[in-house]
């Protein structure tokens, strides 16, 4: 069969004359068989508008409710381990995409099928595109964190694809009654009895112009619709996936800060450290942006009983911790600024590790490296036995109530209290190994930092500033911070140009995993003095005074800073 162009311009009902006789057969022939494709067609636009609609409505909702997010992420999370290993391994980081195509291809199908039964069953079929609706909603209100709001992208969508279905299928028009046909054209049509008669009264039901002005109408608000969608969501990516997340609540949530822990002190650091405050240091040139749906992280090595390999959502499932912890960098000098306090919210390392069947070293087990890998090949080196010994290491996901920001590891980190970053807190995390020291070297330890580095006590004067002049009369404020994580701080002192130390008063203790504020009132004289400041951790340890470079285990001695009183 061939359609000409002709035939869609042609009127409802063709003038029938003498010379239009051989067009009219034609034309039966063609309408016979056009419709069933028109159907078709129907049924694919109907399709389109409806994930065309539910992309827009997911805009003020999230991206990641749009039906086609949801209900790829629900076949990934109900697909049997071995199909999505397959999928993960024949297609690699395309099997996202793969996925999308295949949900897409039966969708295209069913919509298909639907087009062509709403020719004869116009109201169930165009109900049928409500189905759809009701399965994208089911996966979008299965996801993590979904509130109600999740289901109105699936549920529009669906009764905007319902309503073009229907009315392009009025625009075919209805099967004409099988006594309509002649003996002969009944006999014509074969198994398709209710083919539409050829001529006059029998082709009213189709209304060719109203059905293609119809067409291309839904066609392109379609289009608009989705593409405006696409584009305010941001499409895909790292950044939607972190705009989508929705944190869930910890089950085990950090204690309240001690109304005590922040002395109202100008120029004081405050005791929670804000995300854009705090110190970033690795070796990344550009950092990395990972997709969180795409994220995988795999659990392997000696003395795993068996590789195991999680989601992002397969972690924000589990059973949450919320610690304030402070983070420190190796590289920090005395008084300097590598160091911040946030409350962090993530899965504990302990829980993953004993279920794949870690063992400690203190209990026997074969390992005692815990070796992270990130997306951009850092390789960081940690204790087994420190992560496993009741501290609160985790696999960070979120920051002071934010997912990870990504310059600080999204989607997921490690975090582990009195270590310094260089050997906890891999960002970027996709791969811990279970190895020991003396098979493997991380990325710092080549390049001369100790394999084992535990935080070392350290303190710190944030005011008055080194060289900062103040006014002599009422007291001075003398403020700062001092930290020595999973041990605590149990005093520090003061003391000006070498005379006796004077215990400062410390803000109170959070927990033993972060730093403690503290102010020292200083009667302070005019002239030149030297300030010094030492703390006392919690095992009765004084910080030594002795002077000691970064390299290779972290710097020591006390910090001093010299003012000008006036
Ligand atoms: N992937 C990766 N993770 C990393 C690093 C890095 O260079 N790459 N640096 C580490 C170091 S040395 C420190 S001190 C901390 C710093 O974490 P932050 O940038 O969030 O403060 O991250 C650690 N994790
Ligand atoms: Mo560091």
């Amino acid at each position: 069969m061939k359609i000409s162009p002709e035939f869609f311009r042609r009127r409802t009902n063709p003038p029938v004359g003498p010379d239009r006789i051989a067009d009219v057969s034609q034309d039966r022939e063609a309408t016979r068989t056009l419709r069933p494709v028109l159907g078709a067609v129907s049924g694919l636009l109907a399709g389109f508008t409806a994930l065309a609609v539910a992309q827009l409505v997911a805009v003020p909702v999230r991206p990641e409710a749009a039906p086609l997010n949801a209900v790829g992420d629900a076949v990934i999370e109900l697909a049997p381990p071995s199909v999505t290993q397959f999928a993960v391994d024949t297609f690699r980081s395309n099997n996202k995409l793969v996925l999308e195509i295949g949900t897409l291809a039966l969708l295209a199908l069913f919509a298909l099928v639907l087009g062509v039964l709403a020719l004869r069953h116009r109201r169930p079929a165009s109900a049928g595109v409500l189905v759809f609706g009701a399965v994208g909603t089911v996966a979008a209100l299965s996801r993590v964190g979904a509130t109600a709001a999740d289901a109105l992208p699936s549920v529009l969508g669906a009764v905007a694809g319902a309503g073009v279905l229907y009315v392009l299928a009025g625009r075919l028009g209805s099967a004409p009654q099988p006594s309509a046909l002649s003996g002969a054209e009944a006999a014509d049509a074969g198994e398709q009895p209710s083919v539409m008669r050829p001529t006059g009264a029998a082709q009213q039901g189709f209304d060719r112009r109203g059905f293609v002005v119809a067409a291309a109408t839904a066609a392109v608000a379609s289009a608009g619709a989705g593409a405006v969608g696409l584009e305010l969501s941001g499409g895909s990516g790292a950044s939607a996936s972190r705009r989508a997340v929705r944190l869930p609540g910890p089950a085990d949530p950090a204690a309240p800060i001690p109304a005590g822990a922040g002395p109202d002190v100008p120029g004081l650091s405050r005791f929670t450290t804000p995300n854009g405050d705090f110190y970033r240091v690795d070796t990344a040139l550009v950092v990395p942006k990972v997709d969180a749906t795409q994220w995988r992280l795999r659990l392997h090595g000696r003395g795993v009983a068996e590789p195991v390999e999680f989601t992002y959502r397969d972690l924000l499932r589990r059973d949450l911790v919320e610690r304030d912890i402070t983070l420190t960098c190796v590289s920090n000098p005395v008084g300097g600024g590598y160091v911040g306090n946030a409350r962090w919210i993530g899965v504990p390392l302990v829980s993953l590790l004993r279920e794949a069947g870690v063992r400690p070293p203190s209990e026997g087990g074969p390992a005692d490296q815990l070796v992270s890998r990130s997306v951009d090949g850092m390789t960081i080196g940690t204790p087994v036995e420190a992560v496993m010994d009741g501290r609160d290491a985790m696999l960070a996901v979120g920051m002071n109530g934010q997912p990870l920001p990504f310059d600080h590891g999204f989607p997921v980190r490690m975090v582990v209290p009195g270590l310094y970053g260089y050997v906890s807190a891999c960002k970027w995390i996709e791969d811990i190994e279970l190895t020991t020291f003396d098979a493997y070297d991380a990325y710092w330890v080549r390049r001369n930092w100790a394999r084992q580095a535990p935080i070392k006590t350290e303190s710190r004067i944030d005011t008055p500033k080194p060289f900062g002049s103040v006014e002599a009369g009422t007291t001075i404020p003398v403020a700062g911070v001092a930290w020595a994580q999973h041990r605590g701080i149990r005093r520090v002192e003061v003391r000006v140009d070498g005379g006796p130390w004077q215990e400062a008063r410390l803000g109170a203790e959070a927990t033993e995993d972060t730093w403690r504020q503290w102010v020292w009132e200083w009667p302070a004289t005019k002239g030149s003095h030297t300030l010094e400041v030492r703390a006392t951790d919690g095992d009765g340890v004084t910080q030594t005074a002795e002077r000691a470079d970064t390299v290779p285990d972290g710097a020591t001695g006390w910090h001093s800073v010299v003012v000008d009183v006036s």
